[in-house]
């Protein structure tokens, strides 16, 4: 059996890795304009200023999507350049350059799939406490409300936040990422409620201002741990460490407080005993708003743990072997964990699961040919592809597969340094190359994922 006749193959993008707006056009800043320039601790200084350009040339790029044969392409919206303060006045020459992205990918035959936060807090909402103030709720529902009114016409598919585990831990816990801060852990718990109510608002508004019925989700992330044998033990010490609690000086990587909430209505009894002491006020207002349904699950998915049953009936993590296959980017390749991670998912939230993000960093060259011969990202995805189809033979719902990244970009602190695209991208020229991946990825697409 392989892929659904419907099955989704898309790649995925995000605004600041890829479309530099700098100071263009009436664009506010946001956390990371600011935190790539002052912050000293971005690779090489890098910044997302230029980027890929894509601002510019978006059209071309659709051009490559459609040459690639993408069925969807998931790209997300920067707030600020939509509203420049956050709230309020609307920049409608932000509005029009999303307008004109989605007209040219339905014109191409692809359908748009919107994040709405990959990670730009408007710099203005943050002077006023960013997700540390409880009206960031509204805030964030508003600009959902603005984008459904001007493209659910022509969009249905939406994702509110992306990996908020890693925006908040990252940003406010470890200081790694923008805003670069090491906050008190009681203030990490705060935003991390007020990004739920956030998405909760988000999805109120992006279905009240629809124009057609939308499907509407989240992208969190997390390790998918996964069975050392398939012997039930396993399984279950897996699943348990899969939805476990980690100690709070680096509590946000994990799933269950992020999506217990969404999806069950409650945060995981085990957090609410271990965080006690750190919690904000929680009313059953806060949690109804934070499980407004939603109708699809998005999980970026990249690596997990080995986990098996320990003797003393706990799950214990299984030491990697020496010489462990690696990414460049030193993530370990494990690909059991796309086969187990959403059967466990989907187990416990019942949602269909679009993956959001899996890809690969590489350390891509342009060979004397002039070609990229990227060799491990072809073994890489098809190796993850090969469990997403035991997945879906197995009974797990899912719908679509977006490979991160459609080019190389942006990534965050670690600047243009790791490459993840399936098109090389050259930042002096903006010149776009295939890579051999890419031209592997179209057949894999034309064929529905037997290639
Ligand atoms: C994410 C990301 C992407 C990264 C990718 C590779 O959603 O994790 O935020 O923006 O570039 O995951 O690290």
């Amino acid at each position: 059996m392989g892929f659904p006749k419907d099955f989704v193959w898309g790649a995925a993008t995000s605004s600041y890795q890829i479309e530099g707006t700098a100071g263009k056009d009436e664009k506010g800043m946001h956390i990371w304009d600011i935190y790539t320039k002052e912050s000293g601790r971005v690779f090489g200084g890098h910044t997302g200023d230029i980027a890929c350009d894509h601002y510019h040339r978006f059209r071309e790029d659709i051009a490559i999507m459609k040459e690639l044969g993408l069925r969807a392409y998931r790209f997300s919206i920067d707030w600020s350049l939509v509203l420049p303060e956050g709230t309020g006045k609307v920049n409608e020459r932000g509005l029009a350059f999303y307008e004109d992205l989605i007209d040219g990918l339905l014109e191409a035959g692809i359908e748009p799939y919107i994040t709405l936060y990959h990670w730009e807090l408007p710099y203005e909402l943050y002077k006023k406490g960013g997700w540390m103030n409880a009206d960031i709720a509204r805030w964030f529902g508003e600009y959902a409300g603005i984008i459904s009114d001007r493209f659910s016409d022509r969009v249905t598919h939406y994702f509110t936040l992306n990996e908020p585990q890693c925006f908040i831990g990252l940003g406010y816990l470890t200081g790694e990422h923008a805003p670069g801060l090491k906050a008190p852990v009681r203030d990490t718990f705060l935003m991390a409620h007020n990004v739920l109510r956030a998405h909760g608002c988000a999805v109120q508004m992006l279905r009240q201002n629809a124009k057609q019925p939308v499907q509407v989700g989240y992208a969190p992330t997390g390790a998918m741990n996964y069975p050392a044998t398939e012997k039930a033990e396993d399984i279950e010490a897996a699943r348990r460490s899969f939805f476990s609690i980690p100690d709070e000086h680096n509590w946000t990587w994990n799933v269950s407080w992020w999506s217990d909430p969404v999806l069950l209505g409650t945060y995981p009894e085990e957090g609410i005993r271990k965080y006690e002491k750190y919690l904000p006020h929680i009313t059953e207002e806060d949690m109804k708003l934070i499980s407004e349904p939603i109708d699809i699950y998005g999980q970026n998915i990249y690596n997990g743990n080995c986990i098996c049953m320990g003797p003393d009936g706990t799950p214990m993590e299984v030491k990697r072997r020496d010489g462990f296959p690696r990414t460049a980017n030193n993530w370990p390749i494990a690909p059991e964990c796309i086969y187990w991670g959403p059967r466990f998912l989907q187990e416990r939230y019942h949602k269909p699961i679009y993956i959001t993000e899996n890809g690969i960093s590489c350390r891509d060259v342009i060979s004397m040919d002039g070609k990229v011969h990227d060799p491990a990202r072809i073994d890489f995805t098809a190796r993850y592809l090969s469990q997403i189809k035991r997945a879906i033979a197995d009974g797990v719902d899912i719908r679509g597969y977006f490979m991160w990244s459609l080019m190389d970009n942006f990534e965050w602190n670690r600047g243009y340094s790791e490459r993840f695209g399936l098109i090389y991208v050259d930042y002096e020229t903006q010149e776009r190359i295939w890579k051999d991946s890419a031209y592997w990825y179209r057949k894999v697409i034309a064929e529905n994922g037997k290639g």
